[in-house]
């Protein structure tokens, strides 16, 4: 297995990422460079530092898998289908490098999130004091942040090599006014419960990860006149 490296590839991207971004085109149905905007998406970025996670985490979630070796990312975007005020809308997650190597992305992607997901290792210290700069950008740019959902995620908690205690981790939480949960995507712990938590810290709409939609009125009358039929 390969071991968890956070700084190794931040003299420069690895080469390995060239081949995600070649493959990224062969897989549109749910990694899309390009997208219009939508004013029904609803769109997560996932931010933290190299190889704390954050891509094992979302396609865990996203596609139910997880893989041991480590593969570094530049960007990706996956796409769901989620409920929103009882309407059909698409939940965005992006997940971002972890290489500090694209500023002008990480800003861009914080003014146009509307929800943010800070991951950390709970085997890397350094990797929890990596994500302060980033919390600090998205105070600085979205001013306010008393209404945006923010997830603190303390991941790898299979791990025994512990650097970081959950106490500390709620402190900080406690201290940036968000939420906090340990995850593994390795063994698919509170992966699930990540994002539908992060959901419901959102106060501005009614988000769920099922889909419970507004039934159309054509919808109702057959149900009713079901009810009403019988078999002769
Ligand atoms: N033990 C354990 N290993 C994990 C877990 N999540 C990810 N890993 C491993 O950690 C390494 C890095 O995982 P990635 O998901 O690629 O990390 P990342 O944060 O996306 O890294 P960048 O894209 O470079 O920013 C891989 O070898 C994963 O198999 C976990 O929950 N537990
Ligand atoms: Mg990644």
């Amino acid at each position: 297995m390969q071991k968890f490296e956070p700084h190794s590839y931040y003299g420069g991207i690895h080469p390995m990422s060239i081949h995600t971004i070649l493959l990224a085109p062969k897989d549109r149905s749910v990694r899309l460079r390009v997208m219009p905007e939508q004013s029904n998406d609803y769109r997560v970025v996932v931010f933290g530092a190299g190889g704390v996670g954050k891509s094992s985490l979302v396609l865990r979630f996203v596609r139910g898998t997880f893989r041991e070796s480590y593969i570094p990312t530049i960007e990706d975007t996956y796409r769901q289908v989620i409920s929103c005020n009882k309407q059909v809308c698409t939940l965005q997650i992006t997940d971002t490098t972890g290489s500090h190597q694209f500023p002008a992305m990480q800003r861009l992607s914080i003014s146009k999130g509307h929800a943010f997901i800070l991951v950390f290792s709970i085997t890397s210290r350094q990797s929890l004091e990596e994500l302060k700069p980033i919390f600090d950008e998205i105070v600085e740019i979205k001013g306010d942040i008393e209404n945006i959902p923010i997830m603190l995620v303390g991941n790898k908690c299979d791990e025994i090599n512990r650097e970081v205690t959950s106490e500390e981790s709620a402190q900080l939480a406690k201290k940036w006014n968000c939420a906090f949960l340990e995850t593994s995507a390795k063994t698919n712990y509170n992966v699930k419960e990540l994002f539908q938590e992060l959901l419901q810290l959102e106060k501005r709409r009614t988000m769920s990860l099922q889909l419970e939609t507004k039934k159309t009125r054509s919808q109702k009358r057959k149900e009713k006149l079901k009810g009403k039929c019988s078999l002769m």
